[in-house]
């Protein structure tokens, strides 16, 4: 039985934390908070919270959500600068009757009101990676190269699910862009009734479809969470191909409340984590034939921060 999945290599040790956490019987709201903000406080990551790669404007901006299935309640940040736990503060939001979801400015006065501390959250790192692509050609750059969401749904042992993203979203985003990731029914949705989802990819593109809330509802129809991603892929990218021509990356990780899972994407390999009773976690690689293998130590050597 799978209790916590996550988009991308990245998420391994925080899915084997969370693991920890779910044995300690942790409610799934916390064992996602506490999961993701391993990824957010990561400088190796560039993609997620501290040393994400910085807007257009060279500002770290970061975007965020979570969605609690038992009463459906949502919070989410978006386009947030200078705090390192988004997740938490949409987590903070989520407990709210209403104004669940603040962006810039007002989410920036939220949070400082309810303690949360401004940092600077661009590192050396990211600033030189940063420097040398904006010395490449425009038109050589691809937008989504490099940057990754840490996407996670988790079942806890009251059968209580909850689903999380966290992203510094586009590189080179214009200043407020916001993408799928903190959009109810987009970037994630979840319901203890049926199952969670979680997305990844050009959130341009994924928001079109609705993606998460799309899986959820094919699971609610009767549909496995592997069946609900295949499905909701294919359509979404045919849709896309045929009224758009093209589309960006697309990728998902679904999580029933049975505790059976499923992922699916448009990339040739997309990396999955998913919780391991053994290991704590496992990185699995999930291929365009359909086929899934776990990662070995050559792949964890050269992707651990995609
Ligand atoms: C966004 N979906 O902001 C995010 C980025 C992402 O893999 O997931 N990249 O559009």
């Amino acid at each position: 039985m799978t209790k916590l999945i996550a988009t991308w290599t990245m998420a391994k040790e925080a899915v084997a934390h969370g693991h920890l956490l779910l044995k300690k019987q942790m409610p799934s709201t916390e064992v996602i908070e506490q999961s993701i903000r391993i990824i957010e406080a990561d400088a190796r990551f560039h993609s997620v919270g501290y040393s994400g790669l910085p807007n257009a404007q060279g500002e770290v901006e970061l975007d965020a959500a979570m969605m609690r299935g038992k009463d459906l309640s949502f919070g989410a940040v978006g386009a947030l600068q200078r705090f390192k736990h988004p997740i938490s503060i949409a987590k903070k939001l989520l407990e709210e009757p209403v104004n669940n979801f603040l962006v810039g400015q007002g989410a920036k006065t939220y949070a400082l009101a309810h303690g949360f501390e401004e940092e600077d959250l661009l590192t050396p790192e990211a600033k030189s990676i940063y420097a040398q692509r904006t010395t490449q050609e425009l038109t050589k750059l691809k937008a989504y190269d490099g940057h990754d969401t840490v996407g996670m749904v988790c079942l806890d042992h009251t059968s209580a699910l909850c689903a999380g993203t966290s992203t510094s979203g586009l590189f080179m985003k214009h200043p407020g862009r916001i993408g799928d990731s903190p959009l109810i029914g987009s970037g994630l949705y979840c319901d203890d009734e049926v199952g969670g989802a979680c997305a990844t990819g050009l959130g341009e593109d994924l928001y079109k479809g609705c993606i998460s809330f799309q899986i959820v509802s094919l699971m609610r129809m009767g549909a496995s969470p592997m069946e609900a991603c295949k499905i909701a892929i294919a359509q979404l990218s045919q849709t896309l191909k045929t009224k758009r021509g093209e589309h960006g990356d697309l990728s998902v990780v679904a999580l029933a409340k049975d505790g059976t899972y499923g992922a699916a994407s448009t990339m040739d390999i997309f990396p999955f984590c998913v919780d391991d009773e053994k290991d704590g976690s496992r990185v699995l690689l999930l291929h365009q034939n359909g086929t899934i293998q776990e990662a070995d130590q050559a792949w964890m050597d050269n992707h651990l921060c995609d």
